[in-house]
């Protein structure tokens, strides 16, 4: 057997979790085939990637631009605003900003003449697929779940045709709207068939269970998914506490799929902004524990955008094994916090529940988005093998690969009871 020496830990450790085939569980990426009517869903690109909202939001620090204006730009004119302002005229140090040129680096982008004419140049003639499997390959994925959404109509048109995603794509049945959009959900229900009300009284229960499982037939996905408000709990009297023990977990429980929650997010707190204008808050977490108590055959992806309802998170996921801590969410997504985060998961928990996911909304983000968080992971588990060595436990090369791979990829699997 291969033990290791304390010298060689940090090289082998790093090794390791680069050549770690990940899954990434959570990201608002399309397969290449699917389209709206509109044309292809999945962005990729330098425009794309100088856009995302992550720097919309910077952007608008430094620029007087009205953000309606803004917005009414064609996206070249958009990504030019961006690179003047975040890369030009003040360093990229944000995460968002270091991301993009992560990612350029590792497509073989030289960003040293700063002129993003050269940049853009860099990627014609390249087609999405080609860019797909690049981009996969340099963030070493083999698999990805989309985020898909029923209600949302540049997608619904591909499922109800019978689409189905390419190979390595896999989908998430997102269902928002039905547990924090009630009221403007019913008259849409209705308008597809479904017989519902606002009080979900007569059949309404049983209708909406009939659409979830129509959409879990349709779209397969490995698990069904909400992000939730700070201030949402359960039961709390409303249609939406209903929604959730008679339609969807029920449902979830039947087609053998875990029920992701994403926890704490605040929607349009600047309206103007769009996407961009999303910001969070702290959540009590009782109810967490309360479903993972009432529902034990019912599975929960949990993740938390409040840095304060880490801790506590964490500790409820010692209490439920039917509760699997994900990722580090959005605000979360920054080196000086996952770091605190994967350590403070690996000391109470060992390594029973998933680092990371990438959130990527553009192609080639899962290339800096894994690349920045594969280097924090590896870091704080040299620190953590260390701490077994100076015991004289001398880890095995087999058994830290057995950890890196349930960490990145197998604990996902074993959660959605499935084989990749
Ligand atoms: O609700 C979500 O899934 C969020 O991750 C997104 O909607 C958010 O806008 C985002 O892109 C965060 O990374
Ligand atoms: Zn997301």
């Amino acid at each position: 057997m291969a033990q290791l020496t304390l010298s060689d830990l940090p090289r082998a450790v790093r090794e390791i979790v680069e050549r770690q085939p990940i899954t990434d569980m959570h990201t608002h990426l399309y397969s290449p085939n699917m389209r709206s009517p509109h044309g292809p869903l999945l962005l990729w690109g330098a425009d794309a990637l100088l856009t995302y909202h992550y720097l919309v939001a910077e952007v608008m620090r430094w620029s007087d631009v009205e953000p309606e204006e803004f917005f009414g730009w064609p996206v070249q004119r958009q990504a030019d605003l961006i690179w003047q302002k975040l890369f030009i005229e003040h360093s990229p140090l944000s995460e968002a900003g270091r991301g993009v040129l992560t990612s350029f680096k590792a497509l073989g982008m030289d960003v040293r003449s700063r002129d993003l004419g050269d940049l853009r140049t860099a990627l014609a003639g390249v087609s999405a697929e080609q860019q797909v499997a690049r981009s996969l390959q340099l963030a070493h994925l083999d698999h990805v779940v989309m985020t898909n959404d029923p209600f949302d109509d540049a997608e619904r048109p591909f499922w109800l045709s019978g689409g189905r995603p390419q190979a390595g794509f896999h989908a998430a049945l997102r269902i928002d709207p039905l547990l924090r959009g009630w009221s403007e959900a019913v008259p849409r229900l209705q308008g597809w068939g479904y017989r519902v009300d606002g009080a979900l009284s007569g059949a309404s229960a049983a209708e909406v269970q009939r659409f979830l499982h129509e959409w879990v037939e349709r779209m397969a996905p490995l698990y069904m998914a909400v992000s939730l408000p700070p201030d949402f709990t359960y039961p709390d009297g409303t249609v939406a506490s209903r929604v959730l023990a008679e339609c969807i977990l029920p449902v979830c429980r039947e087609a053998g799929i875990p029920f992701a929650m994403m926890i704490g997010s605040e929607r349009l707190v600047n309206p103007a902004l769009r996407t961009a204008g999303d910001a969070l808050g702290r959540a009590a977490l009782g109810y967490v524990a309360r479903l993972a108590r009432e529902y034990p055959h019912n599975r929960f992806f949990v993740t938390v955008l409040s840095r304060e309802n880490q801790h506590e998170l964490i500790v409820l996921a010692r209490k439920f094994r039917n509760l699997m801590v994900f990722g580090c969410w959005w605000f979360m997504n920054n080196p000086v916090i996952i770091e605190d985060m994967t350590r403070m998961r690996l000391e109470l928990l060992g390594t029973s529940f998933i680092p990371q996911h990438s959130d990527a909304r553009v192609l080639e983000q899962v290339i800096y988005k894994w690349a920045h968080s594969r280097a924090i992971i590896a870091r704080v588990l040299v620190d953590k093998y260390a701490d077994l060595m100076a015991t004289g436990w001398v880890p095995e090369r087999a058994e830290i690969e057995r950890d890196v791979a349930d960490l990145l990829h197998d604990n996902f699997w074993r959660c959605v009871g499935k084989q990749p």
